[in-house]
């Protein structure tokens, strides 16, 4: 069936203005605890990391900025910031979030900003600290954090002393902030620790972010909920408090399994879009919101996992944009559940896909970006440069 010439321009529109933001590390050779397999044409380097971003959006338009890992892509901290823009300027994409890393050296085993130990509290603030001043230098609007502290054992934390730890360093972080810079807390019920972990959840990442300062957001981690939870009923209650900062996007069966956006459950992706879209429709306001990709591709290959999500992402946003709100909001109303349940399922069984096609082509882009990303050649270039270097990392996780 083909779509309504108001339906198309409504879908134009709706990408014309979506971008989403790739994860450095989804380049990279990462694995579970039962090990890693080693991928020949994986990124190591931050310019690696940059060319494959670059590639992804040269075919979908639509990621033009790359998240980066403090620790993971400057190993020497601010020392190491100096070709960003460079390598920006190269690959077609740019820096976008800053994630600090205070869960992976040793000195973190009791926690970062939780720790009992005020020398470890210390480092934790300085290392933070210091990825405030590269976000500054480097022109870069989002700090997005995310803690592993907690404990693995009843009675083992003080948690409310731990609460008045983050409070105090997140307040000394947002102090820090300049220009319309913000800070995004991340919330995430366990793993790795599995007793309790100190920003568990929704709440506790709401108050901490409120005691932080006006700067301060919730960061919304899709993998981050027990299954039973309703995830869009949260991101409407942050968005009605103006406090939702953002995304991690990606897709689960069980746990925090960073498997690829809408691979197992699209339609939950699609639900937590159209509550925005139906927010920006009812405020005539733009939802300040950083729509970002946390996965890691531990069997799938990383190219083209992350063009098959950035697709997918475009497909469901699309869909999300063509809910008939007036419809919508009259069936609510009047309590006419059928029909306006049926304005979702409308939209999300809409084969939005020829309307990205023209979209695509209107803006010179490939009709289908995974075809031309295979014809490119790409993949066998990196993977004849890289494998070498990739077959002499080790394997094993332990
Ligand atoms: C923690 C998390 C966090 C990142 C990491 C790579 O599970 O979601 O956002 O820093 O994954
Ligand atoms: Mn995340």
């Amino acid at each position: 069936m083909t779509l309504s010439s108001k339906t198309a321009d409504m879908i134009h529109r709706a990408l014309d203005s979506f971008q989403v933001e790739l994860p450095s590390w989804g380049f990279a050779n990462t694995g579970t605890r039962f090990g890693k397999f080693i991928q020949p044409a994986a990124a190591s380097s931050i310019d690696e990391k940059f060319s494959d971003a670059g590639q992804v959006h040269k075919v979908t338009g639509a990621c033009p900025t790359v998240a980066l890992h403090v620790l993971w892509d400057f190993p020497d901290g601010l020392k190491s910031i100096g070709n960003v823009n460079a390598l920006a300027e190269r690959h077609g994409v740019r820096a976008g979030s800053i994630n600090p890393n205070v869960f992976q050296d040793q000195h973190y085993k009791y926690g970062s900003l939780g720790n009992p130990d005020a020398s470890v509290r210390k480092a934790a603030m300085t290392h933070l600290l210091d990825s405030a001043e590269i976000a500054t230098r480097l022109g870069l609007r989002d700090i997005s954090l995310w803690f592993a502290d907690g404990s693995n054992y009843p009675g083992t934390a003080n948690i409310r002393q731990r609460r008045k730890w983050f409070e105090q360093g997140l307040q000394e972080l947002h102090g820090r902030l300049q220009g319309d810079q913000r800070m995004l807390v991340e919330y995430k019920p366990f793993e790795p620790a599995f007793y309790h972990t100190d920003i568990g959840d929704w709440g506790m990442a709401y108050l901490l972010a409120k005691s932080a300062g006006p700067r301060a957001r919730v960061l919304v981690d899709t993998g981050h909920h027990y299954l039973s939870q309703n995830i869009e009923q949260i991101v409407d209650w942050l968005l009605a408090d103006g406090m939702l900062g953002g995304f991690h996007f990606n897709d689960r069966r069980y746990a925090d399994d960073d498997l690829t956006l809408g691979s197992i459950d699209p339609y939950q992706i699609f639900r937590i879009f159209h509550e925005i879209r139906f927010f920006e429709w009812e405020t005539s306001q733009r939802a300040d919101i950083a729509y970002m990709v946390d996965q890691s591709h531990n069997l799938k290959g990383k190219m083209e996992a992350m063009i098959q999500t950035v697709m997918t992402a475009q497909e469901l946003y699309a869909k999300a944009s063509i809910v008939d709100h007036a419809k919508l909001a009259e069936g609510q109303t009047k309590c006419a559940l059928v029909d306006a349940e049926t304005c979702l399922k409308d939209a999300f069984s809409t084969d939005v896909r020829p309307a990205i096609r023209d979209w695509a082509r209107s803006h010179g882009l490939p009709e289908d970006p995974m075809d031309s990303f295979r014809q490119s050649g790409y993949l066998e270039r990196i993977t004849r440069e890289r494998s070498q270097k990739n077959a002499a990392a080790g394997s094993s996780y332990a």
